[in-house]
């Protein structure tokens, strides 16, 4: 599908080099044509790199997954909500952003709307006078986090619900509530979860109309879902993103949320390199066993190890990664689960904490006329195990393969290998000793942009 660059020549230039400015006053690339690029929304969603989920409602005092939509909106009481703490354990975390379930399948509403009674205010949470949504978006601007918002287009409380036109007004409502009344939302998050409703009809939704809806309220925001627009689910809910990952896709290949079939799974995988638009991939996986908080879970909860690992196969796989921590009873994450973000936070920063290739003083230099190849001579001889990789997403997304070399003189080594890169690449390698290393691009569908290479430690 992609073209092969070989017999073209690339110079792939040093993280100082690109950090001095690269890009400005530049050629236009003559192998990037219109291919597709991010837009600043989209750039940003990608920067952020880990966000925090939350699944917090009614299903939390019934100790469900699903709720059905008849339970008793006078089982919402937390005892000590805080929605800051969850946005300090965000921070610890290194997220930079949240995404709260304003609504869940079950129906009930974080936030008081004039849409339905079956929300906060018929709660005896701050005597029915609490907004959740209100107090989740606070927290997050005062801990500096993009604020996200998940409405379960599902709705099992609503009677309206397959009755399809009536139920499109209503959640269209409800979208309007939320997109106006709590300032800028940097994610709009939707699961193509679909049901019947009361009168035994599926109802269907007007998919163009909910995100058209989004596009003019927050125009800034990214919406989520497994056909976008802007960004899609990675088509399963283990954190893992496919291999290849590319951030292009065909639309037609997912025409709406909730399709499914072999070309859907494989799109939301691997993207196409082919494809007409920029969707990258968002990995969603949570914590624990389920979304919503289950005592009977406290001691399942995540291993530092396991969300190490996780981050490896989600950002280091040119995606993001939307992890769920659930409130407690209490409106409170729990401690074990705040100490493992904690942790992971902690952990990868030991292991990205310097970058043994960023200060060689020697350039990247052309080195062959069979692809674009790079290397440069670190100064020194260091042990490395882990490289991070990336392209300048910014001007879109190239490589189709590589692999990493490392010399300490004799002979090159291969150090690691792989197929996209895109915003970054992390590849973990038996420890070696290298003064030299060399990047070579094996293929690629497009002139690579100048690659970033960070290289690290063994762990
Ligand atoms: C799915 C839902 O059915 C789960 O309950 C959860 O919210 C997950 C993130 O999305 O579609």
């Amino acid at each position: 599908m992609w073209m092969a660059i070989s017999r073209r020549r690339f110079v792939l230039q040093s993280a100082a080099l690109v950090a001095g400015g690269i890009g400005a006053g530049r050629r236009a690339n003559p192998m990037q044509g219109a291919r597709p690029v991010p837009s600043p929304g989209q750039l940003a969603w990608q920067r952020d790199e880990r966000a925090l989920f939350l699944h917090f409602g009614v299903n939390t005092f019934t100790d469900r997954e699903w709720g059905d939509g008849t339970e008793d909106p006078g089982l919402f009481a937390p005892t000590d909500l805080d929605a800051r703490q969850w946005a300090r354990a965000a921070r610890a975390g290194g997220c930079h952003a949240m995404i709260l379930t304003a609504k869940h399948h079950d129906g009930f509403c974080l936030w008081p709307t004039a849409t339905t009674r079956h929300s906060v205010a018929s709660s005896p949470w701050r005597r029915g006078e609490g907004d959740l949504v209100r107090e989740f978006v606070e927290a997050c601007r005062a801990e500096g986090l993009r604020t996200g918002l998940y409405c379960s287009p599902w709705d099992r409380n609503a009677p309206a619900y397959g009755d399809s036109a009536r139920y499109n007004d209503l959640y269209c409502d409800q979208l309007t509530e939320l997109l106006t009344r709590y300032g800028e939302i940097a994610e709009v998050w939707f699961d193509g979860a679909n049901g019947e409703g009361p009168n035994g009809k599926r109802q269907e939704y007007d998919w163009p109309r909910f995100f058209d809806l989004v596009r003019r309220l927050q125009p800034e925001a990214v919406t989520f879902s497994d056909a976008g627009p802007d960004v899609r689910w990675c088509g399963n809910e283990r954190g893992e993103a496919g291999d290849p990952n590319w951030s292009t896709v065909d639309p037609a290949a997912v025409p709406f949320p909730g399709a499914s079939g072999d070309g859907v799974t494989a799109m939301l995988r691997h993207g196409d390199p082919a494809g007409a638009v920029w969707r990258p991939a968002e990995a969603d996986v949570s914590i624990r066993p389920g979304w919503f908080y289950h005592p009977a879970e406290d001691a399942r909860v995540r291993t530092v190890d396991d969300l190490v690992a996780l981050h490896f196969s989600s950002v280091g796989r040119n995606s993001k990664l939307l992890l769920n921590v659930p409130p407690t009873r209490a409106g409170r994450l729990h401690d074990t689960d705040v100490a493992r973000l904690r942790g992971m936070r902690g952990r990868l920063e030991d292991l990205f904490e310097e970058d043994l290739a960023a200060t060689p003083r020697t350039r990247w230099r052309r080195a062959s006329t069979t692809g674009a190849e790079a290397e440069t001579d670190l100064g020194r001889t260091v042990r490395v195990g882990l490289a991070r990789l990336e392209e300048d997403i910014s001007r879109g997304q190239a490589v189709a393969r590589y692999t990493l070399y490392g010399s300490d003189g004799g002979a090159w080594q291969p150090l690691s290998s792989g197929t996209t890169i895109g915003y970054a690449k992390l590849d973990r390698f038996p420890p070696s000793k290298v003064r030299r290393i060399r990047l070579v691009v094996e293929a690629a569908v497009a002139a690579p942009e100048p690659i970033r290479i960070g290289l690290y430690a063994a762990p």
